[in-house]
């Protein structure tokens, strides 16, 4: 009798691992076909991009938007994992009902080519092979492991020994399969390391800039990659130059480094393109469509410009925004050339991965820097940061403008047209916000004595006019401002503090040059963009 109930508990545990064997070789044989060929996502990526693209806005907005890279790991993680707990569901269902065992699995597949088929660099004819065949291989090992299973089970009780010999050889089999499974998927991420696209990125040398940037000296970090000038920037009282502040240690360096600076996307694989199979075209409601190639941009007249670009969700005293040298060509030049009609109000803009964001086309003739940008600080843009090609507009947030792998400009009338965050909860028009953030001190005790307070601050497109620091609420006292080059990019300041012991509450605000005041209100990043003063707790001892 236990022996029966346990063999029944074994045969229960063993329908499960089946499931979940065929489920797990189903998935790898995805993921490898997807790191062979560029033709198609992988099935779990798919589903992520499904789970990004139903969540409310309203739910988890902040969270998906700035997804970070952990957490995407994270997501498609637990995609995989629920993907073969199902699979073992699926195999404990087929013991008592084959049919609607087998019937799920296939509807699995089903799900997952209708997921593929979303993806916008997956073809339908890809989708539809890869979801088919993944879907068989896992039918088909379903079907030989339960049936290994089931021998097992008719000769059970009538001779242990022939019961052990089966089950060892479905464990076997079994061992086997997840093996197999996990070799696919890691020689998959292998080949996925393929750096075809960062070599050709490496290769590529930009041509040199016609208009620069005002002449700029003092930044030994930034002088090989933005415009020096000859002249020396005006010694203005109060201002300090790039070295006086950069000397400042922690405060944020005028521009921020490639690789400091921050990463937001939708996307759960960064696209990798290869320029010469690349083209941008602008079309919609104008005269001129038109295409451009790679070479012909670079054959342009560039402009570098110093834009700071930030994110909506970005909290107050947040890390997401950075201030980069951008080359690229003015979006003037370009949508003037397509002779845009006279409803032309939107330049929607959409990347190769279905991401899409939209502004008024007012925005790139009122004189801000408005640029299709080629390269990031000197250097070709980073894969991560939209490698070939992507928009920077200076004095919009990010999700409404700085689309990144862009691969068409549409334009298009503003009522009817929405990008991709609007629906999802976003304000539709989303001018960057006067803030300030203190980067230092980064300590919570300091000793008396000297200390520096110092950060950053922007407003755009005035720029910062001053900033002040107060303590436990104190009068404002007004700090040292770093140069600025314009209105568009930000600014470094500090104040200079003479500690003395005790527990400080310290804040920060800044004023632009329209004299508008950072206000202390505070407001949640959703729907457009945070507010409210930076403050730290520091301890002089
Ligand atoms: N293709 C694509 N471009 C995109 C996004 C995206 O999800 N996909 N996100 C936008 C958002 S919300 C921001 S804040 C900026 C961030 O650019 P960065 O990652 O280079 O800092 O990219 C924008 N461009
Ligand atoms: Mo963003």
């Amino acid at each position: 009798m236990i022996n029966n109930l346990d063999s029944k508990r074994t045969l229960h545990f063993q329908k499960a691992l089946a499931g979940m064997v065929s489920a797990a070789l189903a998935i790898a044989f995805g993921e490898l076909v997807a790191s062979i060929t560029s033709k198609t996502t992988s099935l779990i990526l798919a589903v992520g991009e499904l789970i990004v693209d139903i969540t409310p806005g309203d739910v988890v907005r902040t969270s998906i938007e700035t997804l970070g890279n952990s957490q995407k790991v994270v997501l498609l993680t637990v995609i995989t994992i629920l993907s073969i707990l199902f699979g073992g569901f699926l195999g404990l269902l087929s013991r008592n009902h084959p049919d609607m065992g087998y019937s799920l699995f296939i509807l699995f597949g089903v799900f997952g080519g209708w997921t593929l088929n979303r993806d916008p660099l997956t073809s339908t004819v890809a989708a539809l092979s890869l979801s088919a065949l993944a879907t068989l291989i896992g039918v088909t090992t379903f079907f030989l492991l339960n049936n290994v299973l089931d021998r097992s089970v008719s000769v059970d009780f009538e001779d242990p020994k022939h019961r052990y010999a089966n089950r060892r050889q479905f464990l076997n089999w079994a061992t086997g399969i997840s093996v197999a499974a996990g070799a696919m998927t890691g020689v998959g991420r292998l080949l996925l390391k393929d750096d075809t696209v960062q070599n050709i990125r490496e290769n590529i040398v930009l041509p040199d800039v016609k208009e620069k940037n005002k002449p700029r000296t003092g930044n030994g970090k930034t002088s090989e990659s933005s415009s020096v000038g000859t002249t020396t920037p005006p010694e203005e009282p109060g201002l300090l130059s790039f070295s006086e502040m950069n000397e400042i240690e922690g405060i944020s360096p005028y521009i921020t480094s490639n690789k400091d600076f921050y990463r937001i996307d939708t996307a759960l694989r960064v696209p990798t393109i290869e320029p010469a199979d690349w083209n941008l075209t602008i079309d919609g409601l104008v005269a001129n469509p038109y295409e451009l190639s790679y070479e012909e941009i670079l054959e342009m007249d560039f402009v570098k410009k110093d834009v700071t670009l930030t994110c909506v969700s970005n909290e107050v005293g947040g890390p997401l925004v950075g201030n980069a040298v951008w080359t690229g060509v003015p979006l003037s030049e370009l949508i003037s050339k397509s002779e845009p009609v006279s409803n032309a109000e939107q330049l929607m803009c959409h990347s190769v991965d279905g991401f899409t964001a939209g502004f008024p086309i007012e925005n790139i003739f009122d004189g801000r820097t408005a640029l299709l940008a080629v390269g990031m600080n000197g250097a070709p843009l980073p894969v991560i940061h939209g490698f070939p090609a992507r928009l920077v507009v200076a004095g919009l947030y990010g999700y409404v403008s700085a689309v990144k792998w862009i691969k068409r400009i549409e334009i298009c009338e503003w009522e009817g047209n929405n990008g991709y965050w609007i629906p999802r909860g976003w304000s539709k028009k989303a001018p960057i916000k006067i803030a300030s953030r203190i980067d230092v001190p980064r300590e919570r005790r300091i000793s008396a004595g000297i200390n520096a307070i110092a950060g950053v601050a922007w407003a755009p497109l005035s720029g910062v006019k001053s900033v002040e620091v107060s303590f436990n609420s104190g009068p404002w006292q007004e700090c040292n401002l770093g140069i600025s080059l314009s209105g568009e990019s930000w600014t470094q300041w500090a104040h200079k503090w003479d500690a003395i012991p005790g527990k400080y509450e310290i804040r920060v605000r800044a004023t632009d040059n329209n004299d508008v005041v950072q206000s202390s209100n505070v407001v949640s990043p959703a729907p457009n963009g945070a507010e409210g003063f930076d403050q730290i707790s520091v301890r002089v001892v």
